[in-house]
């Protein structure tokens, strides 16, 4: 849990590549229409492993080498730097990125294959480029030939990076929370700001705008994901991001939004009524979720896994749709057969870190589930939907679609709710439905 830097990290990844070598590309440029681009977006693990914010990138990891780690940048450019924004470059990159050997991104191709010699298998991201798989596949048969009377290791495969450096993102390090707690501190207000926002007869993009606002204007690079802005029964579809519907008088309106800051993310569903006060039938339900997140959140510490956190939402939830008498039957035969899942459709939790769903693995070599430890973060978001378009649902219940979530860190003697200054309980959230949204600007 202490701090580490990208240094250490490309260390720790090296040892345990055994004998195999580790190529990571940085996020290209992705194409919106003529001319233009989506903003640029680091590639997660090239971050973690580089802290570097530059397209056109690549990072060589040379473990059975003299020289461990390479790094192919752009080259300074007068001319494309007055157009695109400054760049680092070659003599630069090597002395604050504590890189070995730095090269102009021209010379990869040129480079890569005397770095391969060496090593067995080549870890590289196999899953999402299959146009570089095929070109490093036919280096590495290429190299074969050349070196065939040679008495040196050259690479006969390739192995999956992702899993390699995700095992590693599983555990935060102190700068990782840092950037986390960031991220839940502009998540905050930003939620905090829409629930005073928000009124009958507003648009949900206008509290969109609002929120996302407000995650910048408090230090956040702004959103980590797609905003789900979910007036009523919009709440209903589960990754609704039209955000373009009037808010009525009586419903309720779903906000799921994180900030992200130094590309760390927050993931927070907060439900609170358009109007400021919750109807008889929405508070029902509303407790419900909210006593099923709680008991999901005894679960969280050293020792316990996803399962039992998802377990005791599931539980609750299904006692209480028995209670709202939306099941019948006892809980044991509703949850021997998993009658809930017509009303809670999706899991309680996933990994969060530079991805909001983080791609570290949920099993180990085992197959076992991981068993939580210090430094793990994830989401706990029990929710309940019921669509206006279900009739076997009674008139009160039918759009209402609710879902609490939070984000959590586990610690030494349990966990820490890191995003807990979002109302939550139902006084609170009326309260801050009631508050003046200029106080937040
Ligand atoms: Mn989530």
């Amino acid at each position: 849990m202490e701090s580490t830097s990208y240094k250490e990290r490309r260390s720790r990844l090296m040892e345990n590549l055994n004998d195999g070598m580790a190529i990571i590309k940085a996020q290209g440029h992705k194409q919106r229409s003529h001319d233009t681009e989506y903003p640029f977006r680091q590639d997660s693990n090239f971050k973690y492993l580089t802290g570097f914010n530059e397209p056109e990138s690549i990072l060589v990891l040379t473990p059975n080498s003299e020289t461990k780690t390479t790094l192919f940048v752009r080259p300074k450019d007068e001319l494309a730097e007055l157009w695109s924004g400054k760049r680092m470059g070659v003599e630069k990159a090597s002395e604050l990125l504590e890189i070995d050997q730095v090269f102009p991104i021209n010379d990869y191709e040129k480079k890569i294959a005397e770095l391969m010699v060496g090593h067995k298998t080549i870890y590289m991201d196999i899953f999402n480029n299959s146009k570089e798989v095929n070109d490093i596949l036919s280096k590495c048969q290429n190299l074969q030939f050349a070196k065939r009377k040679s008495k040196s290791q050259v690479p006969q495969g390739l192995s999956n990076l992702r899993i390699e450096v995700g095992k590693m993102r599983l555990i935060k390090d102190q700068n990782e929370i840092r950037a986390m707690k960031m991220a839940a501190q502009a998540t905050t207000l930003a939620h905090k700001g829409a629930m005073a926002f928000a009124a009958p007869g507003k648009n949900e993009n206008e509290v969109q705008a609002f929120l996302e606002f407000l995650f910048k204007l408090k230090g956040a690079e702004g959103t980590a994901y797609e905003s789900i802005v979910a007036g009523g029964n919009n709440a209903n579809t589960l990754h609704y991001v039209n955000n373009n519907m009037v808010l009525n008088d009586g419903d309720l309106l779903l906000i799921d939004a994180g900030a992200e800051f130094n590309l760390y993310a927050a993931d927070v569903t907060r439900t609170f009524p358009v109007n400021g006060t919750f109807t008889a039938a929405q508070r029902d339900v509303y407790q419900l979720v909210l006593e099923a997140q709680k008991a999901s959140l005894a679960q969280a510490k050293p020792g316990k896994t996803l399962t039992d956190v998802h377990k005791e939402s599931v539980k609750v939830l299904t006692d209480g749709l028995i209670h709202l008498r939306v099941l019948e039957g006892t809980l044991e035969e509703n949850l021997e057969n998993e009658n809930y899942r017509r009303f809670y459709p999706h899991g309680t939790s996933h990994w969060l870190g530079l991805d909001v769903h983080d791609e570290s693995p949920y099993i180990n070599e085992k197959f076992e589930e991981f068993t939580f430890e210090a430094g793990m973060a994830f989401t706990i978001e029990p929710g309940l939907y019921f669509p206006a378009t279900d009739a076997t649902l009674r008139n009160e219940l039918q759009g209402i679609g609710i879902r609490i979530e939070d984000d959590i860190l586990i610690t030494e003697s349990g966990h820490e709710v890191i995003t807990s200054g979002i109302p939550k309980e139902i006084k609170e959230v009326e309260e801050a439905c009631k508050a003046d949204y200029k106080t937040f600007l």
